[in-house]
C-alpha cells in the first residue's frame, strides 16, 4: 500500500496512536505537505459519506477527526511556511451550535502564516463573545466565521449581522465552511467568502487591501 493510502486508512480507521509516524513516512518517502493534506480532507469526506448511510456514528467520526488533527500536526511546519509581512490582526471561531475545527483551524494556520495576527476563539462561539473580542481589538482587520451546519447558518448570519453592525474599528468580514457558498455570503453581508483554506488566504489579503 503506498503511503498516501496507509494515511489516509489511519484517518478512516482512526489511528490516533499510528498517525503521526505514519505522515511522518509518507514525507520521508517523497509526499509532500499538500499531497498529505488532500489525502486527509478527501478521507473526511469519506467519513462524512459513511456517516451519511448510517454506516458509522458520531463516536467513529470523531476518533477520524482527532486522528486528522494528529496527522495535521505532523504537517504543519510544511504547510506554515511564515511570512515576513505584518498584516494586522484577524478574529477567527466556528460559530455557535457548531463544533467542527478542522477546516477552522486549518484556515487559521494558513492565515497565519500568511502574515496575520491569529485570535483563535474556538468552537460554538456565542455572537456576543465575538462582539467582545472585537471591542477589545479595535485594530483587527478581518473577522472570520467557520460554520459546518446548514443548522448553525442562521447562527453565521446572526455572526456576520452583528460584527457588520457593531461601531468599532474597521475590518471585513470572511466567511466560509462546506454548507457556505458565495451567494448565501452575499446574502447575510459578509465582505469576502472563501472555499478553501488556501483561498481564505487570498481573499484575506484582497479585503484588506480594500480596507
Ligand atoms: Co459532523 N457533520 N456532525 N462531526 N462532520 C458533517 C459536517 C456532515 C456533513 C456529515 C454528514 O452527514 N455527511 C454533517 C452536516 C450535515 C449538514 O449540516 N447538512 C455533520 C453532522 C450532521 C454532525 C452532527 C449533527 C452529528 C450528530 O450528532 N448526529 C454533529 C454536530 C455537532 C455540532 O457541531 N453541534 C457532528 C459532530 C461531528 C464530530 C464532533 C464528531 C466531528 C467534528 C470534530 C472536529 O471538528 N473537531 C465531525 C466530523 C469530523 C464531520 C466530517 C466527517 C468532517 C468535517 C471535517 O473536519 N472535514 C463532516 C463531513 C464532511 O465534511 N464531508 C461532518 C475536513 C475539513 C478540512 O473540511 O471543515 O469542510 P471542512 O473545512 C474546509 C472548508 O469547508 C473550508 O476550508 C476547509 C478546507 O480547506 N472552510 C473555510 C472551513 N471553514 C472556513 C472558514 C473560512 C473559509 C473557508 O473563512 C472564515
Amino acid at each position: 500500500m503506498s503511503k498516501l493510502n496507509e494515511v489516509k486508512e489511519m484517518v478512516q480507521k482512526g489511528r490516533t496512536k499510528k498517525i503521526a509516524g505514519v505522515v511522518q513516512e509518507a514525507l520521508d518517502a517523497g509526499a509532500d505537505a499538500q499531497e498529505i493534506l488532500d489525502a486527509m480532507v478527501d478521507t473526511m469526506g469519506d467519513v462524512g459519506d459513511a456517516f451519511s448511510r448510517d454506516e458509522i456514528f458520531v463516536p467513529e467520526m470523531l476518533i477520524a477527526a482527532k486522528a486528522m488533527k494528529l496527522g495535521l500536526e505532523v504537517i504543519e511546519p510544511q504547510l506554515a511556511s511564515g511570512a515576513g509581512e505584518k498584516l494586522g490582526k484577524c478574529i477567527i471561531g466556528t460559530v455557535e451550535g457548531d463544533l467542527h475545527d478542522i477546516g477552522k483551524n486549518l484556515v487559521a494556520m494558513m492565515i497565519k502564516s500568511s502574515g496575520f495576527d491569529v485570535i483563535d476563539m474556538g468552537v460554538d462561539v456565542p455572537v456576543d463573545t465575538f462582539i467582545e473580542k472585537i471591542k477589545e481589538n479595535p485594530d483587527v482587520k478581518v473577522v472570520a466565521f467557520s460554520g459546518l451546519l446548514t443548522t448553525t447558518m442562521p447562527a453565521l448570519k446572526a455572526s456576520v449581522e452583528a460584527a457588520k453592525n457593531c461601531d468599532v474599528g474597521n475590518f471585513k468580514v470572511l466567511v466560509g465552511g462546506a454548507p457556505v457558498t458565495e451567494e448565501y455570503a452575499d446574502e447575510i453581508g459578509a465582505d469576502g467568502y472563501a472555499q478553501d483554506a488556501g483561498s481564505a488566504v487570498t481573499v484575506a489579503k484582497e479585503l484588506i487591501a480594500s480596507l
